[in-house]
């Protein structure tokens, strides 16, 4: 029996005015947006390219930065006339930094996930796994597609991600720190088609911004100064936690591995408390009243664990809904890691996350399905368990997915 669909009511859904641009974090009035002229095509008359001293700032180089002008114009319908030329144009940038904002991200509310973790917890190749799965089995099974919004996106995604990892089955090196050039984001469209009642299709946009930070830069206090702004615009935050670095966890793992770092800036619980302390600045709430921004907190790795541990577990078993959220699996892992986290005397990470944030999910998953070896993925190839599900609690959180309870209890 299904329990009539529980859909958590958003706490002031679309919060933001403006539209948050995914490169700087700026925010803007949408009326306010400028344009780009779209330039000389073929025999088409238009403006020529010309230095954009905004742009080249933001990337650090002038390569890739001479385009045709910005202007500012009241657009309607997300159009306006180039006062130079007089073409017509539809691309809209950012008014601080001049990167593209793709038409649909400036029409659908924008959700920008923000991924941290420790160094070496495993983020860059949740990013390469997670965006493979959406695009592949995880989109299918949700009627949805994922979109790449410009084409830095499709680039990077391929040339950092996709290639080494999923074709060449390399695993990824460690993310350079960002004060060595600009982090730049991957911007993606994802759209649902829901089938309503009445059999009428609708279509939901959440326009995903992914952000992959180098463990590195959460080493010390002084986040830089674009993390803070990243962390400020999430609307939801991925925490990725390595098992193996939980000092408890160490008997429970499959083979020896890699004693703990006996680096206390990287352990999860101070790269969390650091990571919230920014947030806290940031919203300005007071210091007893808890985050509003929903927080999935991952272990990663989950194929480093004992076969024992895993065996009947909830964990271990796939998911099973087909475009829903199952939530009686849901609090089964949840359950079930809080008491591995108790187990491993990393109960605190819990308690903590209970004290400062409104809402936090516990989640299990494996990247790779596997322990690599010497570099490279392991024998069967990238074999992701449960990657998807912290996007889909947070695609339920945000009102994009349905929850049931088959159990109907
Ligand atoms: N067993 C196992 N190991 C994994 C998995 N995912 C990542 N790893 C290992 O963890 C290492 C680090 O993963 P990355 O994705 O590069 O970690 P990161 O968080 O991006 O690290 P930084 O960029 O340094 O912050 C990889 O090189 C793998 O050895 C997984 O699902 N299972
Ligand atoms: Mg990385
Ligand atoms: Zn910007
Ligand atoms: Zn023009």
């Amino acid at each position: 029996m299904t329990r009539p669909l529980a859909r958590v009511g958003l706490p002031g859904a679309p919060s933001r005015h403006g539209v948050t641009c995914p490169y700087c974090f700026a925010s803007a009035a949408p009326q306010r947006i400028p344009f780009r002229c779209r330039g000389q095509a073929g025999r088409t008359q238009g403006c020529a390219p010309v230095l954009d001293e905004r742009l080249a700032a933001y990337t650090g180089s002038t390569a890739g930065a001479s385009l045709p002008p910005v202007f500012a114009a009241a657009g309607r319908k997300g159009r306006a006339d180039c006062p130079a030329c007089g073409r017509p144009t539809g691309n809209r940038v950012c008014p601080e930094c001049h990167n593209p904002l793709p038409a649909a991200y400036c029409d659908s509310p924008g959700r920008i996930v923000a991924l941290v973790g420790a160094k070496n917890s495993g983020k860059s190749t949740y990013i390469a796994v997670l965006l493979h799965e959406l695009m592949n089995r995880v989109g299918t099974e949700l009627d949805a597609s994922l979109v790449a919004c410009d084409d830095r996106t499709i680039e990077r995604y391929k040339r950092d991600f996709a290639r080494p990892l999923l074709e060449e089955r390399r695993l990824l090196p460690t993310t350079a720190s960002a004060t060595t050039g600009p982090r730049e984001p991957l911007v993606y469209l994802l759209t649902r088609t829901r089938r309503g009642r009445f059999a009428r299709a609708r279509n939901d946009s959440l326009a995903l911004v992914l952000f992959d930070t180098a463990g590195e830069d959460l080493r010390s206090r002084e986040v830089t100064d674009l993390h803070l702004r990243y962390l400020e615009a999430a609307d939801a935050i991925i925490f990725l936690v390595d098992p193996l670095e939980l000092p408890g966890a160490q008997g429970e793992l499959q083979r020896g591995g890699d004693p703990p770092h006996a680096d206390p800036d990287s352990e999860p619980l101070n790269v969390i408390a650091r990571v919230t302390e920014a947030l806290r600045q940031r919203h300005g709430t007071r210091p007893g009243d808890p985050l509003p921004v929903p927080v999935a907190v991952a272990l990663t790795k989950i194929d480093v664990l004992r076969p024992s541990l895993l065996r009947q577990s909830a964990l271990h078993r796939t998911r099973t809904g087909t475009g829903v959220l199952d939530l009686d699996d849901r609090d089964a892992v949840d359950e079930q890691v809080r008491a591995l986290l108790h187990d491993w005397q990393a109960g605190q990470l819990d308690t903590y996350l209970g004290q400062q944030y409104a809402d936090h999910a516990l989640f299990g998953l494996s990247a790779l399905g596997g322990v690599p070896e010497s570099g490279r993925v392991g024998a069967g190839g990238v074999r992701p368990h449960r990657a998807e599900d912290p996007l889909l609690w947070l695609l339920y959180r945000f009102g994009m997915l349905d929850g049931v309870r088959p159990g109907g209890t």
